[in-house]
């Protein structure tokens, strides 16, 4: 079922205008479409190392509901795919997929309980993409793939591989796209702890540190303890950022961007957060 959308959309155009960051990119892309799935009646079956408790199953389906309604008032079509019950942590969409202007990469989670899931988001991405694979012994997780400034970070995570990495990137070198790969370290996902917020903007989380390797971005360090807050979602020049997180939202309003704060309480508990929620492009 789809919801929401609108005719027109403005593009967005970049919050800095350096002519040497001018040459990674020229300026973020808005999206248009956004593929998510209903979490399952199961969803507390899902893997976690939050140790924040289960789920409240209802709860986490009106966060999710409300998730989909920010979505379509932001102007995005949204599909919303079924649960499928099985997989309680299919509603993280963003693992299964990746997907470029030009192509749809349908991953290989690194999670076993996960891989089935990308069954079932292939005939939704294949209705706007040619699609390609992400074959073994390669894994990679959606959650480490950052596409900020015209280039891919592929973080290598406990879900993502080395050679899980080359595939992606021989497929985006392919198409004209840098890529390099970045050593999660801790956390689940690199978007567990590095994020755009539009083009070269980026948000950290306090203990990440990847060397030089972001050095064209501006960068934003959350304080220790804000480290959930580092998965804020940049949509078409709208911040969409976990409630809860005062001093991260004052950080962010050196962007002048419109922000909004959602309520992801019930998916924390799971390891998820904004970004997982959705595949868009
Ligand atoms: C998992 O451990 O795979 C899920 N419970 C959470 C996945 C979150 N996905 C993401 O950050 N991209």
């Amino acid at each position: 079922m789809i919801f929401g959308g609108r005719p027109e959309r403005k593009t967005e155009n970049s919050v800095e205008n350096n002519s040497d960051k001018q040459q990674i990119s020229s300026g973020p892309k808005p999206f248009h479409w956004a593929i998510v799935r209903v979490p399952g009646l199961d969803a507390a079956a899902g893997l976690t190392t939050a140790g924040l408790g289960k789920p409240d199953i209802t709860l986490l389906l009106a966060q999710h509901a409300a998730y989909v309604e920010t979505l379509c008032r932001l102007g995005l079509e949204v599909e919303v795919l079924p649960a499928t019950p099985g997989f309680p942590d299919s509603y993280f969409v963003e693992d299964a997929a990746v997907v470029l202007p030009e192509v749809a990469v349908i991953t290989r989670p690194g999670a076993a309980s996960r891989r089935g899931e990308t069954a079932a988001i292939e005939p939704a991405l294949a209705k706007h993409r040619p699609l390609f694979r992400i074959e073994a012994p390669g894994t990679l997780d959606g959650g480490d793939v950052l596409f900020a400034g015209g280039r891919f970070f592929i973080g290598l995570s406990e879900r993502t591989n080395e050679d899980g990495a080359r595939q992606l990137g021989r497929i985006v070198e392919a198409r004209g796209y840098s890529w390099t790969t970045v050593p999660v370290g801790g956390g689940l996902h690199l978007k567990s702890s590095v994020n755009t917020l539009g083009d070269l903007n980026l948000v950290f989380s306090a203990g990440f540190s990847a060397g030089n390797l972001f050095r064209e971005y501006d960068r934003i360090v959350l304080d220790p303890g804000d480290d959930y807050a580092a998965n804020t979602l940049w949509l078409n020049g709208t911040l969409l950022m976990p409630k809860g997180f005062p001093r991260a939202r004052e950080k962010y309003a050196k962007l002048r961007l419109p922000v909004v704060e959602v309520d992801t309480s019930e998916m924390r508990k799971m390891d998820g957060g904004l970004t997982c929620l959705s595949l868009r492009f």
